[in-house]
């Protein structure tokens, strides 16, 4: 055992990625971050370890005002709009923290600014002057975000100063072709302003040592990624911006000025401990100044190099504080196959989910852990949900657990029954449930979660197979002893469920202990095959879950293929223009309004309407491709425009003389062109 792992902590610093009050939540944040936080933290507190769980909403930064413009709203307003929807869906989701706070917090203010004077007077700082964009209209610098133009990769027209969504590439605003400012639209200039870096690459011999050297056992994509960014060379990164929102820098003449976000959300972690310290009255110092304290971050892959490299600087570079000791990010969860996205709608939102499922949030817990994207990204679709649920919630765990209290109720009043001679398949069970704390402690202190439920599941399946093989119901007519002894073993597998599942199931391992009438056992208790003495009294049975019909699963599968449809429009543009004509090729067109007099259908067609149209001139028959967007009946009598002297055309044996003029819109909709107003047939167009 390398020296490292000998050492013991006598608290626990569990912290969760602080999710940006700009929008909810969704399955993605809890697959990635808060689920397996939430997991590792109630199995340090089952094992009655003194572990504090922190988090609050990131209530800085772009990505708050730029919903504000979008919504139309102060940036304070959307704060306080998504921070009480994200604290209150964490709380019915089960998700326990000791602490949620946010950042615009008096006390978040007051520890950032602290954190960067104290660093600033010990000259940690770089101070450079630099050229930024800047907006004259709007008298404003702009952050990368706020600047839009041409890629230079792809030449999608509206990447950001930062990243072209269309091709991915990172970009710097200097890379973008014709940059617009997105507050005026005008053409930025460059201006000087003063901004303070820290120095990433004077602490890269330090991090090498903490990362490289220190911790071989982080998880490969996080060490992976550390090695890369510490190889690639660390740059300087600015720690302030010009901002009107953020925590303003505490220096004289700074106006305008604010802590970038990412300097400012992670001291959110200690500025949460130290609220929480006030409230419950122990010393913040303790989860933060001390070396017997384990820091653990949860959060996803795209917040590595902040928590990993920047972050650890700053305490490094601070002196009173100790870094993380562990930090085991998970990859992305998909949707359906695409990636999650906020900004289109394309995700299961926690709230609507609580909404639309109601009582079932440990289904969505267990399905989230168990297809979480712990090493590479993974998927989530509503039929794997759907499966999960049925055929191993409920037809496995539900089935095995209803059948012990069932069965002990039928047989025994519902008091645990004596236990008899064992047979072999009893001692096997037992030794099953012997066995349990083995296979689950160490996968979950290893961060390995799935497998950790899987194993914690492989009681329930044991415990299945178990009363399916010994079959109590048959043999309580002629031997009910041996009943009694098969459902006291079943009750202590029941029992023993309640503990293992605690960290990923709370709402079902509750239940099960108010039907058991048992108290929350603490971790060393797992593996214990008498945790029910004999004449225990157990409660009523209920079914802990129940299936999720194939109706339910369409409804969410009909809501994501609506909102595919909404982006599709919403993302349509218009065709590219044609290549330029003269004046004088549009003048041989020769179009002219004229009237439908007569409308019907072209036999053995799906797209062909036959349409007689009075010219003023003439009576002609044009044939249209336009039966799948207008019935004959409801266009006789519209007045259209008619390219009259288009040469005539066989069409379905058919002779169509001209074409009357049709708009798509961005659904492909057919839409007439038409004289606003009534105008003879016959009349020029031009
Ligand atoms: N607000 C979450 C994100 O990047 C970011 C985490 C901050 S943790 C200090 O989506
Ligand atoms: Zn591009």
């Amino acid at each position: 055992m390398k020296e490292k792992d000998l050492k013991t902590f006598n608290r626990y610093t569990i912290t969760a990625a602080l999710p940006y009050a700009n929008g909810p939540v969704h399955i993605g944040h809890l697959a990635g971050v808060y689920v397996p936080a939430d997991i590792y933290t109630r199995f340090l507190k089952l094992q009655g370890k003194d572990a504090k769980f922190i988090c609050g909403s990131d209530e800085h930064g772009v990505a708050i005002t730029m919903r504000a413009r979008k919504e139309g709203i102060t940036p304070q307003a959307v704060i306080d709009k998504y921070h009480h929807l994200i604290k209150d869906s964490f709380a019915q989701f089960g998700i326990e923290f000791d602490v949620y706070s946010r950042t615009s917090a008096p006390i978040h203010h007051e520890t950032a600014s602290e954190f960067f004077t104290h660093l600033y007077n010990k000259d940690e700082f770089v101070e450079e002057v630099s050229e930024q964009f800047f907006d004259e209209q709007e008298q404003q610098f702009l952050a990368d975000r706020y600047i839009q133009g041409n890629c230079p990769r792809c030449g999608h027209e509206n990447a950001y100063g930062d990243q072209c969504e269309n091709c991915g590439s990172t970009l710097s605003p200097e890379e973008l072709i014709n940059p617009r400012s997105m507050l005026s639209g005008a053409t930025p200039i460059k201006k000087e302003t003063k901004h303070w870096y820290l120095p990433l690459d004077k602490y890269e011999p330090w991090l090498r040592e903490y990362i490289l050297e220190g911790h071989k056992d982080w998880k490969n994509n996080v060490y992976g990624q550390c090695k890369s960014w510490i190889e690639s060379g660390l740059k300087p990164r600015a720690v302030t911006r010009d901002l009107d929102w953020g925590v303003p820098v505490p220096l004289k003449d700074t106006t305008g000025k604010v802590l970038y976000v990412w300097f400012d959300a992670p001291i959110g972690y200690i500025s949460a401990t130290r609220e929480l310290a006030q409230k419950e009255g122990f010393d913040w110092k303790d989860y933060w100044c001390k070396s017997d304290t384990k820091l653990v971050h949860f959060i996803g892959k795209d917040n590595i190099v902040f928590h990993c490299l920047i972050f650890p600087s700053m305490l490094k570079a601070h002196g009173d504080f100790i870094w993380a000791d562990q930090v085991p990010a998970n990859e992305f969860l998909n949707l359906e196959g695409n990636k999650i996205s906020t900004s289109r709608n394309w995700a299961v939102w926690l709230h609507e989910y609580l909404i639309d499922f109601p009582e079932k949030q440990d289904v969505l817990r267990y399905v989230l852990t168990a297809n979480a994207p712990e090493t590479k990204d993974n998927d989530f679709t509503w039929k794997d949900f759907q499966a999960r649920n049925n055929n191993e919630l409920v037809a496995i765990l539900g089935n095995f657990v209803n059948r012990a209290l069932v069965l002990t109720h039928k047989y025994f009043e519902g008091k645990v029954p004596v236990l008899g001679a064992l047979s072999d398949l009893d001692n096997q069970s037992i030794e099953a449930i012997k066995a349990v704390p083995a296979s689950v402690t160490g996968s979950i202190e290893q961060y390995r979660f799935r497998e950790a439920l899987a194993n914690a599941m492989e009681l329930a399946r044991i415990g299945n197979k178990y009363l399916a093989e010994r079959e109590p119901w048959k043999l309580a007519a002629t031997d009910i002893e041996a009943t009694g002894t098969i459902l006291n073993v079943a009750l202590q597998i029941c029992a023993n469920l309640t503990v293992v599942l605690e960290p990923f199931l709370p709402f079902t391992t509750s239940k099960l202990r108010a039907i058991l009438n048992i108290p929350k056992y603490n971790w060393d208790s797992l593996g214990n095959a008498e945790l029910l003495a004999e004449g225990h009294q157990i409660n009523a049975p209920a079914l802990l879950f129940n299936k999720i019909e194939d109706a339910e699963i369409e409804a969410q599968i009909a809501k994501l293929e609506a909102t595919k449809e909404a982006n599709a429009a919403a993302e349509k543009q218009p065709l590219p223009l044609k290549g330029s004509v003269t004046f004088d090729d549009f003048g041989k067109m020769d179009i002219r309004v004229a009237t439908i007099t007569a409308a019907e259908v072209v036999p053995k067609t799906k797209k062909l309407l036959k349409l007689t149209l009075d010219t003023g001139i003439d009576t002609r028959t044009v044939v249209s491709g336009i039966a799948e967007h207008f019935k004959p009946e409801e266009i006789v009598g519209k007045q259209v425009c008619l390219l009259a002297n288009l040469a005539p055309r066989e069409i379905k044996n058919i002779t169509s003389q001209g074409m009357i003029l049709m708009a798509e819109d961005q659904n492909g909709k057919l839409q007439f062109v038409q004289p606003g107003a009534p105008v003879w047939n016959g009349g020029t167009v031009n």
